[in-house]
């Protein structure tokens, strides 16, 4: 059933017919602020593949102190049927928490630190915001991925961002192997919007947050994306961070190795790029996945 809850938009998506794709029709670095902290060539190269990699960014002190957060929330009794921990389709393996800024103070913290605040701010060119936090959990065995999605397409589609000016920094905090569900990223595929094909239904958010149905790009589009651009594997040690473009397609594998592969990811977004109504979904997703400050 149609529920013509599509807008008319620079960057079509959640269709009912077959899928198009759109070039890019947003800078990828905004402005021309030089002063750091990324060098002209750090910048050059973010605008050409979508991300930038940081080794080290946190150091062993912060990642315990940020891992006892993510104990104290695990560990909350009074979180059990918050929305904000999701769990994972089988068994009650929580797979996400979201909003981890307004839940603890060390995320609080971390979400203002200059160390990814300044990087975000010189890549959008303007002051920022937090649009959405999370912890991925991905428990050794049994940790499940995220198949193949550029971001800003659901946000766009479900959140109403009405351009491409925001990105994630996704920071490690176990060590990020090929083999633990790293993330894998297409170098260079922020510059076409791929248009997916396909309604977004009611609360759509309850199920795509454990697995996505709605949002996922055409295997044909996938396969020229990677034909052109390859895919990069994300690796690092604990405390390694990857700053990308909110319209870098991306995904992770299940974790089946023994050691569990964690990342806080948050994502900022420009102060001059505030959500408006959904493009192509029925109503606005709640604050705890897109905040509305
Ligand atoms: O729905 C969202 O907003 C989220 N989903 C995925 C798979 N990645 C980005 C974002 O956290
Ligand atoms: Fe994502």
């Amino acid at each position: 059933m149609s529920l013509g809850t599509t807008r008319p938009s620079r960057y079509p998506t959640r269709t009912v017919g077959e899928a198009v794709s759109t070039p890019r029709r947003d800078p990828v670095v905004h402005g021309d602020d030089r002063s750091g902290p990324l060098s002209p060539e750090q910048l050059e190269a973010y605008e050409a593949r979508g991300f930038h990699q940081v080794d080290r960014l946190l150091g062993v002190d912060e990642l315990l102190a940020l891992e006892d957060a993510v104990r104290r929330l695990l560990d909350d009794r009074s979180l059990d049927a918050d929305e904000r921990v999701v769990r994972e389709h089988a068994g009650r393996d929580v797979r996400s928490l979201f909003e981890v800024h307004r839940l603890d103070p060390a995320f609080a913290a971390l979400a203002a630190d200059p160390r990814l605040v300044e990087p975000a701010r010189q890549i959008l060119g303007s002051e920022v915001y937090v649009h959405q936090s999370r912890v991925n959990l991905k428990p050794g065995f049994r940790g499940r991925g995220f198949y193949w999605h550029s971001d800003f397409e659901t946000w766009h589609a479900e959140d109403g961002m009405p351009a491409m000016r925001a990105l994630s920094i996704s920071l490690s905090l176990t060590p990020n192997e090929p083999w633990n569900g790293s993330l894998m990223v297409i170098p260079g595929s922020h510059r076409r919007f791929i248009g997916c094909q396909g309604e977004t239904p009611e609360a759509h958010y309850q199920t795509s947050l454990r697995s996505q149905e709605y949002g996922v790009p055409s295997e044909a589009d996938l396969s020229r994306l990677v034909a052109e651009g390859g895919i990069h594997m994300v690796t690092g040690g604990a405390g390694s961070a990857v700053m990308f473009d909110c319209n870098l397609m991306h995904g992770s594998g299940s974790n089946i190795s023994p050691l569990a592969r964690r990342n806080l990811f948050i994502v900022y977004n420009s102060v001059e790029n505030r959500l408006v109504e959904p493009f192509a979904a029925p109503a606005p997703r709640p604050g705890f996945i897109a905040a509305r400050p």
